[in-house]
C-alpha cells in the first residue's frame, strides 16, 4: 500500500491527506520521526520536507502539487481539476496562493502565540522526538525556537508587518464565508483542486491551532463547516456539478492573489534573478524586509506563467477581463524570462526535489 510519511499537524501532509481521502486512494499514514525527516527522507527525495510518500513499487515522491498531478494520471475519475480550462487555471492560482502565501500567516499564528506554540511544540516533539534521548521540556523548547526562528522571525514577520500578516487571514475568512453561504465548495457542489489546496492552511493550521481556530469558529463558522465537509468528502458519494465560469464571489480572492501572492512571487523572482539570497517586498502598502529568497517559489511563478501561456487562445481571451480587473494579469506576466533553474522540476514529484526554503537553522 501507499505509505504517507508526515505529521497530523502538518500543512502539506493535511493537503495531501485531504486529496487522498476525497479520491479514496488507500494509504497508510506513517508518523514522521526526526531521524526520517533529517536523514532518511532527504536521502530518498532530495528535500527535508513533509509529506513524503513511498509507492508500493519502492519509488519515493515529495511535493504535493506534482504529487497530486501524478495521482490524477493514475486515478483520473473524477478529475480534481474542472474540465473548463479557465476554471482549472484559477484553481492552480488558488492552490499556489494557499501553498505559498498563506504559509506566513499560518506559521505566525502557530508560533507567535504561546497558546498555540506550547500545544504544537508538544504535539510535534512527542512524535518526531520520541527516539531522541533528551528531557521533554528541552525537546519542546527546541521545537518552538526552531519553528519561530525560521518561519516567523526570519520570514519577515515583525511588529511592523504583523497586522498585515494577520489581516490576510481575516480577509480570507470573510471572502470564504460569503462563498460557502451560497455553495458547499469553491466551484460548486463538489471539491476541486482549489478546495484541496486551501486545506493545507485552513485544516491543519487555521482551524486546528488554538489562536486562529477561535477566530474561525467565532467569525466564520461557515468556513469551519467547509473544513470538515472537505475532510469528510468522498468522490464516490458526490453527484453534484460545478458552476459555470468564475463566480463573482471569487473575485475578491483573485484580487488578494494578485495584490499579495503574485507581488510576493515577483519580489522573490526578481531577487533570484539578481542573486540576492534575501530580499524586501512591498505588499499591499506594507514593507517586508529580509525575506529568504526561494528558488522553489521562482519555479512556482515559472509554472503559473507557463500554464497561462499554454491556455488555448479562446480561454486566455475570456479570462483576460477578469484577471485584468482583479489585478492578477499584470503581476502574473510582469517578469519575462523567469527561469528557476530547477533542473529536476520536470521529473517532480520523483527525482531530487527542491525544498521551499533551503536555509533552515536548527
Ligand atoms: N512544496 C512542498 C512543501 C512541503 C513543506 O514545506 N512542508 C513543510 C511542513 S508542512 C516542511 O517540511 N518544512 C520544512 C521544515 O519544517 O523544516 C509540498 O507541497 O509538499
Amino acid at each position: 500500500m501507499l505509505k504517507v510519511y508526515g505529521l497530523k499537524v502538518s500543512y502539506f501532509t493535511g493537503k495531501l491527506e485531504a486529496y487522498l481521502r476525497y479520491k479514496e486512494i488507500p494509504y497508510e499514514f506513517c508518523p514522521m520521526t526526526a531521524r526520517q525527516f533529517m536523514r532518511d527522507i532527504p536521502a530518498k527525495t532530495g528535500a527535508m520536507q513533509m509529506p513524503a510518500a513511498e509507492l508500493p513499487d519502492g519509488r519515493w515522491m515529495t511535493d504535493t502539487s506534482p504529487m497530486i498531478d501524478w495521482f490524477e494520471t493514475q486515478y483520473p475519475d473524477p478529475p480534481i481539476l474542472p474540465e473548463d480550462p479557465g476554471q482549472a487555471f484559477v484553481c492552480r492560482l488558488i492552490e499556489d496562493y494557499a501553498d505559498e502565501w498563506l504559509w506566513r500567516p499560518a506559521m505566525h499564528y502557530r508560533w507567535s502565540y504561546p497558546l498555540s506554540s506550547k500545544l504544537l511544540a508538544r504535539q510535534i516533539s512527542d512524535v518526531m522526538g520520541a527516539e531522541i534521548k533528551a528531557p521533554g521540556w528541552l525537546k519542546r523548547r527546541r521545537t518552538e525556537q526552531r519553528q519561530k526562528h525560521n518561519f516567523v522571525d526570519r520570514d519577515g514577520v515583525t511588529p511592523a508587518t504583523r497586522a498585515h500578516v494577520e489581516s490576510s487571514y481575516l480577509r480570507l475568512l470573510q471572502i470564504l464565508e460569503t462563498v460557502f453561504a451560497s455553495r458547499p465548495f469553491l466551484f460548486g457542489d463538489r471539491p476541486t483542486l482549489a478546495d484541496i489546496g486551501l486545506m493545507g492552511p485552513l485544516l491543519r493550521h487555521f482551524s486546528m491551532d488554538p489562536a486562529p481556530g477561535v477566530i474561525m469558529r467565532e467569525t466564520a463558522p461557515g468556513v469551519m463547516e467547509w473544513v470538515y465537509r472537505m475532510w469528510n468528502a468522498r468522490a464516490s458519494r458526490m453527484s453534484g456539478g460545478l458552476v459555470s465560469g468564475i463566480p463573482d464571489d471569487l473575485r475578491p480572492l483573485l484580487r488578494e492573489i494578485g495584490e499579495a501572492h503574485l507581488e510576493a512571487l515577483n519580489a522573490n523572482a526578481a531577487a533570484w534573478q539578481t542573486g540576492q539570497t534575501r530580499h524586501d517586498a512591498r505588499i499591499q502598502d506594507t514593507d517586508y524586509h529580509d525575506i529568504q529568497t526561494s528558488q522553489y517559489r521562482v519555479w512556482c511563478l515559472e509554472v503559473l506563467q507557463a500554464r497561462h501561456a499554454a491556455l488555448d487562445d479562446l480561454t486566455r481571451a475570456s479570462l483576460r477581463p477578469l484577471l485584468e480587473a482583479e489585478n492578477v494579469l499584470e503581476p502574473l506576466l510582469r517578469l519575462s524570462g523567469v527561469e528557476s533553474g530547477y533542473a529536476a522540476g520536470k521529473e517532480a514529484p520523483f527525482g531530487r526535489s527542491l525544498p521551499v526554503f533551503e536555509d533552515i537553522r536548527s
